[in-house]
């Protein structure tokens, strides 16, 4: 179905991707929740490589999502999105609940604290020509994530459940969960603490998490695009 509404009147949601970007947290958040969805994949990066996508998001950056006449860019305002607008699946955390705020700040932490340091390691160890690559940036910014990483093996270890927040596995978890698959692309996953070893590890045993891997290549494989994971790339 292209636009429009699905037999049950839910308006089909389009979501532009590539294998193992920051996309991947929506596309997490669909098979938690097993929703009907449409996946568009995109070679990495899009603005380079699929120019077409400018017209659609002039950020060209994904993820995009699309529902209707709600359009959004930022992948973990999408995981909160997408939890609150299926409350019964019970991966949001409600206003009234006392981990409310603790929720919100897992959210926004995932991509404003710990995606952002891996991004400057990405782009100054990998993406730039070789003569712009600054081996200084890639070391700082390294041992940036792992320090900011420590909020999360501090909340785990003295975490009575196996996840962040409100004692159950929410959406934060899913956009946290994406800066522990970055940093595993990055090879920073063998600083982990065990704590966060042990996390990361129960997160990637997820039916969900397995399905959405199992989603984008499949996808990839059809749509033509590389499946080669968009941290490994050289653009
Ligand atoms: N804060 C945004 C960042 C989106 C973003 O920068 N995505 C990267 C992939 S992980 C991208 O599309 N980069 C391509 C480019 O910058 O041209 C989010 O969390 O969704």
């Amino acid at each position: 179905m292209a636009n429009g509404s699905l037999s049950d009147g839910i308006t089909m949601i389009h979501l532009h991707h590539c294998v193992s970007a920051r996309s991947f947290r929506p596309l997490w958040m669909l098979e938690e929740l097993q929703l009907p969805y449409q996946l568009h994949m995109l070679p990495f990066p899009p603005r380079a490589k699929a120019r077409w996508f400018l017209d659609e998001n002039p950020l060209g950056t994904v993820p995009l999502l699309v529902q209707g006449d709600v359009r959004m860019t930022e992948s973990a305002a999408m995981c909160q999105y997408l939890a609150a607008t299926h409350p019964d699946a019970g991966l949001e955390v409600a206003p009234t609940h006392p981990a409310y705020g603790a929720y919100l700040n897992w959210l926004h932490m995932s991509d404003a604290t710990l995606t952002f340091p891996q991004t400057l390691v990405l782009r100054y160890g990998r993406f730039e020509p070789a003569e712009r690559q600054q081996p200084q940036v890639v070391e700082d910014y390294s041992r940036w994530f792992l320090a900011r990483l420590r909020a999360v093996e501090t909340a785990l270890t003295h975490s009575r459940s196996d996840h962040l927040c409100a004692g159950s596995f929410t959406a934060a978890d899913v956009a946290v969960g994406y800066a522990l698959l970055l940093a595993q692309h990055l090879g920073l996953d063998v600083q982990f603490g065990l704590a966060t070893q042990a996390y990361w590890q129960r997160l990637q045993q997820r039916p969900g998490y397995q399905r959405a891997m199992a989603a984008q290549v499949r996808a990839a494989e059809e749509q033509g695009v590389p499946t080669t994971p968009a941290p490994d790339t050289r653009p």
